[in-house]
């Protein structure tokens, strides 16, 4: 139990920061040449020998890791141990195809909650918080991460789980939970239900950690609103460890990388050539330090962008922004890159509710969006004229933030499907 702000490293000069990068990366790529023969042949097939690789400045000559990797060496093809070595798997449904399954040693589990914890002390939590981790227990790391977090912090740890939105206000209120760690859309449900309830003066809640899904600047400031609270980003994949991989800090302004145990690039998606720091790209990890599923230059496919700013907060480690989406969430319509987010940002902003559900289909060669959107309590009418105006002036907002025309629809409150994990906001029929 304790304070899990490892000072020392966390504002670490940059110079100390890359030193430790340096010495762990060498031994990693070490540790993933001899014990992942499926990596090494990727590596020699790419030309490069374990000579040219003397310092971390070399990554850049190694080949990139995928999702496709993954699934080629499913299950145990990218094992960096004995699997007797290893206690836990979890794992993540890919978007199609076989799921994505990573291993875990004792100190590989160790070192995931570490980073959870660092992401729950800088939400400013100690032993004296009720910790409410909402994410899905079970294959999903979002539970089983944040709960190990909770415990190394020392807070009283409510392992709810996912769904029974009665259930969780039952032990919000009657246990005064102080802390809530879920995605962002089961944060606005349940913000929307505590409402319903009239229960806004029962609840303790003073923050929040909010991920796994990419959500708006605009949905965030919605959300503490609405709970009374600060809300808190953290980000993670499964392949690299699950949550805490980056988390938000007092400053919201961007997410702080874990460096001292996963070394981030941010590349061009198309020719994977790495751009400067503050350019937006693709985001590459590389794990430090992990023992049973060392991955070396793994392509995320979320686009975001970094910064190397100094925080106000004291921490030196990298920033990442919010990604903007996946690269593969990311929808051409007529030629045109519109990422999910950017319909949440004006649907909010125009004092919607980030319920929305976006349609992309293919009429007569040409591409169309359709984008229904729930009215909140305070603006629904039912009046046709005055729908057909809050409509127009909809997609004129949308035209003007994404450059093409897409059609909405305004339909009442609580009518489109609410989500307890990840929401599914896109159906593209195209693809059907
Ligand atoms: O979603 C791990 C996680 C659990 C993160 C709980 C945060 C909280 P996967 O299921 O493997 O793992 O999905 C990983 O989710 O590549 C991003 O596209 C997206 N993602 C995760 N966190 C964020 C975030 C977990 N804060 C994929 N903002 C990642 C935007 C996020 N997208």
């Amino acid at each position: 139990m304790g304070n899990y702000y490892q000072k020392e490293i966390e504002c670490a000069s940059r110079e100390e920061i890359r030193r430790i990068q340096n010495e762990k990366f060498l031994k990693q790529f070490k540790h993933a040449w001899e014990n992942v023969p499926y990596y090494r042949k990727k590596v020699e097939d790419s030309g490069v020998s374990f000579d040219d690789i003397k310092s971390i400045d070399d990554i850049c000559k190694l080949p990139f890791l995928s999702k496709d990797d993954l699934r080629d060496a499913y299950p145990y093809g990218l094992l960096g141990t004995d699997l007797k070595n290893c206690v836990r798997i979890q794992s993540t449904s890919g978007t199609t195809g076989k799921r994505v399954v990573a291993f875990y040693t004792k100190d590989d589990v160790d070192l995931w909650e570490d980073c959870c914890a660092r992401a729950i002390v800088a939400a400013g939590g100690t032993n004296e918080d009720v910790c409410q981790v909402c994410y899905g227990y079970g294959l999903f790391t979002g539970g089983p991460g944040l709960h190990g977090g909770s415990h190394k912090v020392g807070c009283l740890t409510l392992p709810m789980s996912s769904g029974n939105t009665d259930r969780q206000l039952q032990f919000m209120t009657d246990l005064n939970a102080t802390i809530l760690c879920c995605t962002p859309s089961y944060a606005a449900y349940l913000a929307e239900s505590i409402e319903e309830r009239g229960l806004r003066d029962k609840i303790k809640l003073k923050a929040g950690i909010f991920g796994a899904e990419a959500w708006s600047e605009e949905m965030r400031a919605d959300i503490e609103k609405r709970l009374g609270i600060k809300a808190y980003d953290i980000y993670g994949l499964t392949e690299i460890s699950g949550p805490g991989v980056s988390f938000g800090c007092s400053e919201q302004k961007g997410m702080h990388i874990n460096e001292d145990h996963f070394y981030a690039e941010i590349i061009n998606p198309k020719t994977g050539e790495v751009l400067p720091m503050g350019s937006e790209g693709e985001l590459v990890f590389t794990s430090l330090d992990k023992e049973a599923f060392p991955l070396i230059r793994y392509r995320t496919k979320d686009i975001c962008e970094l910064s190397d700013e100094k925080c106000s907060c004291g921490r030196s480690f990298v920033r990442m922004a919010k990604p903007r989406g996946r690269s593969d969430d990311m929808l051409i319509i007529k030629g045109v890159n519109v990422f999910p987010s950017q319909i949440e940002t004006v649907l909010i902003e125009q004092g919607y509710p980030a319920n929305y559900q976006i349609i992309v289909d293919r009429v007569n060669h040409t591409d169309t969006i359709d984008v229904n959107v729930e009215m909140s309590n305070d603006n629904f009418s039912d009046n046709l004229g005055k729908i057909n105006e809050m409509e127009k002036s909809l997609v004129s907002a949308l035209k003007a933030m994404l450059g093409i025309h897409a059609n909405v629809h305004l339909v009442a409150p609580r009518t489109i499907e609410r989500s307890e994990g990840k929401a599914v906001r896109v159906i593209d029929k195209r693809k059907i």
